[in-house]
């Protein structure tokens, strides 16, 4: 190849929301989970962070963009992490194997990555983020690893990143390794084995979050003894039961364990001390309008129609199949008709793959 060889390439990731909840780290420079969590891919053209990773001789540091505005990468930072163990596998898994191999890993990098999503959707954009930008990485440097193992190094960016390395239902093994080797992300299913399932994104409140959930985590560790029994006596169960739930598309099932998770998950925030509080009026508002559509649907012998869940904030994720998005989506607005029009004009709601 001549020197003029130009070393680009652009990858996209999508969001995902998780059904059982990653919160809390037994090594919070690795990032390796207090326990392992699922999660739904929400993969849909306009949830995505795209990345663009470029190499040149002439590069003088690596330097990232976020959408549009330079972003510093810190020494020893998670941003620098993932960088440099990308450039290691490069070396590694490419150029040591093959004596014809460019040595593109000696040079500095140019990242810039774009969200599709607006900022006041409230979604979190790590997780995306940094899938997007192993993805992208590990397109410039041509190298055959599993995205297994390429979630490995998303991880270590953002916990939840290392879910985004696959669509459709992933599972986060936390593993047991000391090292980090074996904390990785699995596919459970393809999006295309329950393609009924949807997401409808309610957004409670744009406000930025009060506490950071790599802060917010971590005091939850330290002080909180519901945590504990959590950790050991609910999520590994939980994790198996969804997992058989997923496979046989029973969607009683999954709605019942995915509202337990995420009560449960506030439920440990509010056992911290001090105590963290994410949700507001209208996150619990909605949870009773989900409760009451789902009494009365099981109460007629039809099942449960939707299933609501919370991240680190007040925005509710409520997962329901085709058949039920559109009475869903008519219950909400019907109670907050003063958020109407901007539930269009300004994605206050979106409902992922509905009409
Ligand atoms: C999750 N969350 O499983 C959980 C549920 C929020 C609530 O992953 O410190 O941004 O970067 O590993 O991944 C948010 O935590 O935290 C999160 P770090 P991350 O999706």
């Amino acid at each position: 190849m001549s020197s003029s060889t130009i070393y680009q390439a652009t990858a996209s990731a999508p969001v995902n929301i998780a059904v059982i909840k990653y919160w809390g780290k037994r090594d919070t420079k690795l990032i390796l989970p207090t326990n392992s969590s699922l999660s739904v891919t929400l993969d849909q053209d306009h949830l995505r962070s795209t990345t663009t990773s470029r190499a040149d001789p002439s590069f003088e540091r690596d330097q990232l963009w976020l959408n549009g505005k330079e972003d510093e990468i810190k020494p020893g930072s998670r941003l620098a992490t993932c960088i440099s163990e990308m450039k290691r596998l490069r070396k590694e898994t490419v150029e040591e194997k093959d004596a014809n191999a460019p040595k593109i890993s000696g040079y500095n990098v140019h990242i810039a990555s774009y969200n599709n999503f607006p900022t006041a959707a409230g979604l979190a954009s790590s997780a995306s983020g940094f899938a997007a930008l192993v993805a992208s990485l590990a397109q410039l440097y041509e190298l055959t690893v599993s995205p297994s193992e390429l979630s490995i190094i998303a991880r270590q960016g953002s916990g939840s990143a290392c879910r985004s390395l696959f669509g459709g239902f992933v599972a986060w093994q936390m593993g047991s390794s000391p090292a980090g080797t074996d904390s990785l992300a699995v596919e459970v299913a393809p999006q295309s084995h329950w393609p009924q399932m949807h997401a409808l994104i309610c957004v409670a409140s744009d406000d930025k979050k009060g506490t950071s959930s790599t802060s917010g985590m971590q005091r939850t560790v330290e002080t909180s003894p519901l945590l504990q029994h959590r950790i050991a006596h609910i999520v590994p169960e939980r994790m198996q039961a969804i997992s058989e739930a997923i496979l046989k598309r029973d969607f009683d099932t999954f709605a019942q364990i995915t509202m337990a998770d995420s009560n449960q998950f506030h439920a440990v925030c509010l056992d911290t001390t001090p105590p963290i509080f994410y949700m507001n009026d209208v996150s619990r508002t909605i949870i009773a309008l989900i409760v009451e559509l789902n009494r009365v649907s099981v109460a007629k012998g039809e099942g449960y129609k939707a299933a609501y869940t919370y991240d680190a904030g007040p925005n509710a994720v409520i997962y329901a199949l085709d058949k039920d998005i559109k009475e869903i989506v008519q219950l909400i607005v019907s109670y907050f008709p003063q958020h109407a029009r901007e539930f269009k004009d300004r994605f206050q709601l979106f409902a992922e793959g509905a009409d």
